[in-house]
């Protein structure tokens, strides 16, 4: 049934030995939730009700540990950290809770002897979708590590209703469905109805005696749902907060008034809207009203919770929450009638940002004529803070008016905008980039003239990933594998991985790492098979492309290889081809019109290379359809060649690149965002950088770029996009993809065209690579030997120590 449950029991490691009272403890406990939670017995069961009788179970299981560090952070009144993001990509909470709460053999034990399959019952968990792709997903890598290290933290948040949408393909086009992923409940959430917030908008300022008062405002109400965040091997357990909304007690009195008592009640869920849905936008500013009040929403309730509490950092996740600042200040100079100077400071030094995009359509700039409607006393405070800097600039720099205008919170051309990137710059204390080139680049290009204004608050974090979830978790073959070498302390500090390059001439070592991936590849094939009906060749190389759709990530350069691989195979049947399966997996924005065109071509690609007799299990193209947490859980481990392909200069970091590298699979790619270190880690003989750097990309740029003199250079790339101009992918409809041809010779603002001949040959590298396989697989395990760096451990103590300032507080159970 499930290709996952094959063998996971097996590989149990001998360190992993249940314990014989905690399995039955267990299946007490599981046994209790299923009656008296549930309210099923084993005969009417279905199973989502085990799962849910499983998930109460371990849920409980954390709760004692889940109180007591909090009561630790009370009583030792420690400083905290607060992670404000709108999104939070968790995925599912079930195995990752049992791994870090180090009762997995035990739960599979008693899942056992209960006649039930674990696995099956893990599939039975909604994802928690609230995340778009990298910045979501690295919030809740984040979280992990926090909890792991022991650090005071908290994540707030929005509890959408719906989260990111499933993506349907339908006759090769996406297709978006509402995620209902609460529809079931979620047994994970603490309801906490005590501790509802009111949060206002729109109304106007009145001012008496120099003190200002927001009036006439509209209420809703802000009830925190809480989520526990279990640590790897310790009793840490950290809350994520998320705020639903609640129409107020008095929501819409003039209904009321008017005796229109139904219409009220009605027009009471119109309020709760606030929180019934994730944008479902990656890398772009929408400026939507709906969105504004959500990151208000957030902001406030946030704020009103923390400013209880003694001492605080607050990390910014981008400008979502840049909100903040001016909600501190109303909060301290407007209600605590504290100067502006001291209120000033103390957002200085509470605040510090992240940045995750160079690209200008992410930009959050509102519009004043809209943040003036809704939160009218936030207009006014962030109108002053640019008063007081543009008077520090004029003071700095006298008579450079065109730097003033440049540096202006207050953007004047076309409709007027508030630029969000600048309020948090001037507010923070730091402002960190997420990889070494993103974080010099925004120093030298988008905020050149702030890091002159003040060097020393830019710093750079480059990013990490969680190996609980993005190895032990998905990756229980490799996992057992190194700790039957090593030992188990990677799990906590994974630069003890480097003690694998020992073994890099190890025979049985890289025969048993080789099976273990063709282990994964197989399992991930029959997925494939029984979902989508495509039959793989485990030969064959599985080159994969998952990640949000867009076109700086250039899957549509992936689609020219393909298609180059397809005319080469059809000129030369008989010549001969190392195998390939690419696969393309990520959802577009349901807005992006290009975006959901490509997809329609990669699926167009697909139908007709599949389908070639000519072609056979050579080469196979699948378009992993509704990519997410839990699908990336399968695809990483099976994964022989990760594509990381960006526009030199346009991905901030990556972290799916960190993901693959970590699970043994070789990457393609272009020297962006962490590529670059990932290199540095590995050396070049471990990865297949192809492609222009970010200063041939400026040059070539500077010098006029024009597609269309690679296309007449080169005959491959020329015949390839003919093609698809001439509708050999679209036999039915000819001219089906003519907007994207014209944008390749015409528009190409991320240089595909450049770059092609420097991937295919790059590709034929892989190819002759692919072929040696001990070769190949002693260049996987230097991969995995040198993946240490991305931990997110890593990551979240450089933010402690050179943003934060906090140290972790360990919770004892005695
Ligand atoms: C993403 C960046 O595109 C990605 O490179 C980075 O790894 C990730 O943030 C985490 O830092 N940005 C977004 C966004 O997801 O919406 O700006």
């Amino acid at each position: 049934s499930n290709p996952f449950s094959v063998d996971r029991r097996k590989q149990i490691s001998v360190r992993e030995i249940p314990q014989f009272e905690n399995v039955q403890e267990i299946k007490k406990s599981f046994n209790r939730h299923l009656h008296y939670t549930e309210l099923k017995d084993r005969n009417n069961a279905t199973g989502r009700d085990f799962y849910f009788a499983l998930a109460h179970t371990v849920r409980e299981y954390i709760a004692s540990r889940w109180i007591r560090s909090q009561q630790t952070y009370y009583k030792k009144d420690c400083k905290r950290v607060y992670y404000l993001s709108m999104e939070y990509y968790m995925g599912r909470a079930l195995t990752n809770t049992m791994i870090n709460a180090r009762i997995y053999a035990e739960c599979d034990e008693a899942m056992y002897e209960l006649g039930l399959e674990m696995e099956e019952l893990e599939e039975k968990e909604e994802d928690a979708g609230l995340g778009n792709g990298g910045l979501g997903r690295l919030a809740a890598c984040f979280l992990d590590s926090l909890a792991t290290l022991s650090y005071p933290a908290y994540g707030y948040g929005i509890r959408y209703e719906y989260g990111i949408f499933t993506q349907k393909i339908v006759n090769g086009n996406q297709i978006e469905e509402p995620d209902d992923w609460l529809r079931y409940g979620n047994p994970w959430e603490k309801p906490r109805p005590e501790y509802i917030i009111p949060v206002n908008y729109y109304g106007h300022v009145e001012e008496h005696d120099g003190v200002c008062k927001w009036v006439d405002t509209t209420q809703v109400m802000a009830m925190p749902y809480d989520t526990p965040i279990p640590g790897y091997d310790n009793n840490t357990v950290n809350t994520l907060r998320l705020w639903s909304c609640k129409s107020s007690k008095d929501f819409d009195l003039s209904h009321f008034n008017a005796g229109d008592y139904v219409q009220a009640v009605c027009d009471r869920n119109l309020a709760e809207n606030i929180s019934r849905v994730l944008y479902p936008n990656d890398n772009f500013f929408i400026g939507k009203e709906l969105r504004l009040k959500q990151e208000y929403f957030l902001v406030a309730a946030t704020l009103h919770d923390i400013v209880r509490r003694y001492k605080a950092a607050i990390q910014l996740n981008d400008t979502h929450p840049a909100l903040a600042i001016p909600e501190l200040m109303r909060i301290l100079v407007d209600i605590e009638q504290l100067s502006w100077e001291k209120a000033w400071n103390i957002c200085n030094s509470t605040f510090a940002y992240t940045n995750h995009t160079l690209l200008p359509e992410a930009l959050e700039r509102w519009p004043v004529s809209m943040l003036e409607h809704v939160l009218p006393r936030h207009l006014q405070i962030i109108y002053k803070i640019n008063h007081h800097h543009l008077e520090n600039i004029s003071k700095l720099y006298p008579g450079d008016f065109d730097r003033i205008k440049r540096m202006s919170l207050v953007e004047e051309e076309g409709e007027k905008r508030i630029n969000m990137a600048f309020l948090a710059i001037i507010a923070s204390h730091s402002i960190n980039g997420v990889a070494e080139l993103h974080s010099s680049l925004l120093k030298s290009l988008v905020f050149k003239d702030f890091y002159e204004l003040s060097p020393e608050k830019f710093q750079n974090k480059t990013n990490g990933i969680t190996p609980r979830r993005w190895i032990v978790l998905c990756n229980p073959g490799l996992s057992d594998l190194i700790s039957e070498k090593i030992n188990d302390d990677w799990k906590i500090n994974l630069y003890e991985l480097k003690k694998l390059q020992e073994f890099k001439n190890d025979k049985t070592f890289l025969q048993s790492l080789y099976q273990v991936k063709q282990d994964n590849k197989r399992r991930f094939a029959k997925y494939i098979e029984d979902t989508f009906g495509v039959k793989l060749n485990l030969a064959s190389i599985f080159d994969i492309q998952v990640k949000r759709l867009h076109e700086y990530k250039r899957q549509l350069l992936n689609a020219l290889h393909m298609i180059t691989l397809y005319n080469r195979i059809k000129k030369d049947p008989n010549a001969s081809f190392v195998p390939r399966s690419i696969m393309i997996g990520g959802k577009a924005a349901p807005g992006y019109y290009v975006a959901k065109k490509i997809i329609l071509l990669i699926n167009s690609i697909a139908k007709i290379i599949n389908n070639d007799p000519i072609v056979g299990d050579r080469l196979k193209i699948v378009f992993l359809e509704n990519y997410k947490v839990s699908v990336a859980e399968k695809v990483f481990p099976a994964a022989d060649l990760s594509e990381q392909i960006s526009t030199a200069g346009t991905e901030a970091s990556g972290t799916g690149n960190m993901k693959f590298m970590a699970n043994g699979a070789l990457t393609i790619g272009t020297l962006d965002g962490a590529n670059v270190e990932m290199l540095e880690e590995m050396g070049e003989d471990n990865m297949f950088i192809f492609g222009m750097t970010v200063k041939e990309v400026e040059s070539l740029k500077r010098k006029g770029y024009d597609a269309r003199k690679f296309y007449e250079a080169n005959e491959e790339l020329k015949m390839a996009i003919d093609q698809i101009k001439d509708g050999v992918y679209s036999p039915t409809q000819p001219d089906l993809f003519h907007d994207l041809v014209d944008i390749l010779l015409y528009h190409d603002r991320f240089c595909l065209l450049a770059d092609y001949e420097s991937y295919v040959k790059c590709q034929e590298r892989v190819s002759e690579a692919y072929k040696d396989r001990i070769a190949w697989t002693r260049m996987c395990l230097l991969n995995i030997a040198n993946c240490g760096k991305f931990s997110s451990d890593r990551t979240i103590n450089e933010y402690a120590k050179d943003i934060w300032d906090i140290k972790p507080v360990t919770v004892d159970m005695a």
